[in-house]
């Protein structure tokens, strides 16, 4: 991979100039304060890492390397034909900070197709584990497999350089994404579909692959892959998956232990499980009232979920105050393919109603809509009815922005993470004091 690398190499001298020369000359400039509601609460809003791929705004929603999803949907090169971007391209942008060139994004997905091949061991593996078993547990397991063939693990072993860490990073970085879209379609395959596999097509980029070895072949599909693979990459590094991925790796745990630990935080149902979640519920409500409700009847829903203790799917977030914008594009792409869509129009009916009714309950924070609120609609218009499956989807996107962070931390050696924490004893003194 010669561009990618080269490119990323020569970027990392001044990178690190750079970020020693703020240490040397600002180290003690204060940047957070912390009160003891934010030990408590989650650390929430506490600024203390730093992470380079994108950065979450709180009114704007995020933005990639300073550019927003609008942004990108028009400058990010795009499949012959197609209109979304590509996610070969975004992981360059994510990587580099540049927005890459139409070649540029080819050479990735060639580069990705070469080191595509999955290992017998790992089809063993899969086969090994139990169909009924989650398809994210399935997800994980098998990027945990992988582990025994890390670059980084063997020339740690062998003794390496602190400075040439990022280099084996990239590289195992590079393999897992290559093998993400065949191990998802795979499982999907094996769970779903008779355990009867579709070869991949070198004609198609990473996304487009996603579709067709999934069984998929329609190109709106092919599409909706390539944006939904480039909305759910990344959004800053205090998210669950983000975190738990660099704070694996900054035990110099390689990319396959540190991916598999934040796709675990994932398949949480606060965090990337909430996309299955939303569907059940959308459709539990849609076999409720046999069809479309009226407003009346949605709303009445929403308050027996909520005053059955539970969440509403889809909504809220713990940065976010106001509507995701995935949430927005997955709207647009919805308007545009399938406007007359009956689980789209729930959505949208939802949108219309459950704002109001979280702001009325009076606990969260956000009462608008976040990501999760829109996938699951889009992809079962396509034909994956399977939900359980929806979150090695988010897995296979997140895995883009988190390993390009975890190759930067590396690149600007990043130390162990280890904050402290206090016990409520201590807490009472301070109190006191
Ligand atoms: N429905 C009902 N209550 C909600 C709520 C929702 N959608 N969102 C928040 N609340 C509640 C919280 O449970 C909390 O209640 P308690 O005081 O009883 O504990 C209160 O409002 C305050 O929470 P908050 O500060 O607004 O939100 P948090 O930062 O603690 O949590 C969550 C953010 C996303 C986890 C939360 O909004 C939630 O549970 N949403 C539903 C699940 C969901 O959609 N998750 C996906 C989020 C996006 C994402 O990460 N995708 O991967």
């Amino acid at each position: 991979m010669a561009s990618l690398k080269e490119k990323f190499s020569s970027q990392i001298d001044p990178m690190r100039q750079r970020i020693r020369t703020i240490n040397k000359e600002h180290g003690d400039v204060k940047i957070s304060d912390v009160t003891i509601a934010q030990a408590y609460g989650g650390m929430r809003g506490i600024k203390c890492m730093v992470t380079e791929t994108s950065a979450l705004d709180p009114m704007e929603g995020i933005r990639f390397r300073g550019y927003t999803i609008p942004e990108l949907r028009e400058k990010l090169p795009k499949a012959s034909g197609g209109e979304e971007p590509l996610p070969e391209g975004i992981f360059y942008l994510l990587l580099t900070g540049e927005l890459p060139t139409e070649d540029d994004v080819k050479e990735i997905t060639k580069e990705w197709q070469k080191r595509s091949a999955l290992p017998e061991h790992l089809i063993n593996t899969l086969k090994a584990i139990p169909k009924e078993t989650h398809p994210m547990t399935q997800f994980s397991m098998a990027v945990l497999a992988l582990q025994k063939d890390s670059i980084f693990a063997q020339r740690y072993r062998e003794g390496m350089n602190k400075l040439d860490y990022w280099d084996p990073m990239f590289e195992d970085a590079m393999n897992l994404l290559a093998k993400l879209p065949h191990i998802a379609a795979y499982i999907y395959r094996k769970i779903y579909k008779n355990d009867e596999h579709i070869p991949a097509d070198f004609n198609l980029d990473w996304g487009g692959n996603l579709a067709h070895m999934m069984g998929i072949e329609n190109e709106e599909f092919k599409e909706l892959m390539r944006l939904y693979l480039v909305l759910h990459c990344d959004h800053e590094g205090g998210n669950v998956s983000a975190h738990t991925t660099h704070l694996v790796g900054s035990a110099l745990s390689d990319a396959f232990y540190s991916l598999s630990a934040g796709l675990d935080g994932l398949a949480g149902p606060l965090h990337g499980l909430a996309n299955q979640e939303v569907l059940r519920w959308i459709m539990d409500l849609r076999e409720k009232f046999g069809g479309v409700p009226t407003k009346e009847q949605l709303k009445q829903f929403v308050w027996d979920t909520l005053n059955a203790g539970q969440v509403i799917p889809g909504y809220g977030h713990a940065v976010l105050r106001k509507t995701d914008p995935r949430y927005v594009a997955q709207r647009e792409f919805a308007l545009k393919h399938l406007p007359d869509d009956e689980i789209f129009k729930i959505v949208s009916a939802l949108y219309e109603v459950v704002p109001d009714i979280l702001v009325e309950h009076g606990k969260a924070k956000n009462p608008w809509p976040n990501v999760d609120a829109h996938s699951g609609c889009l992809l079962v218009y396509y034909g994956v009815t399977e939900y359980d499956f929806y979150t090695v989807f988010f897995g296979v996107s997140r895995a883009l922005g988190v390993l390009a962070s975890l190759v930067l931390d590396r690149a600007i050696g990043l130390p162990l993470e280890r904050p402290k924490s206090v016990t409520t004893e201590w807490i009472e003194q301070q109190i006191k004091k």
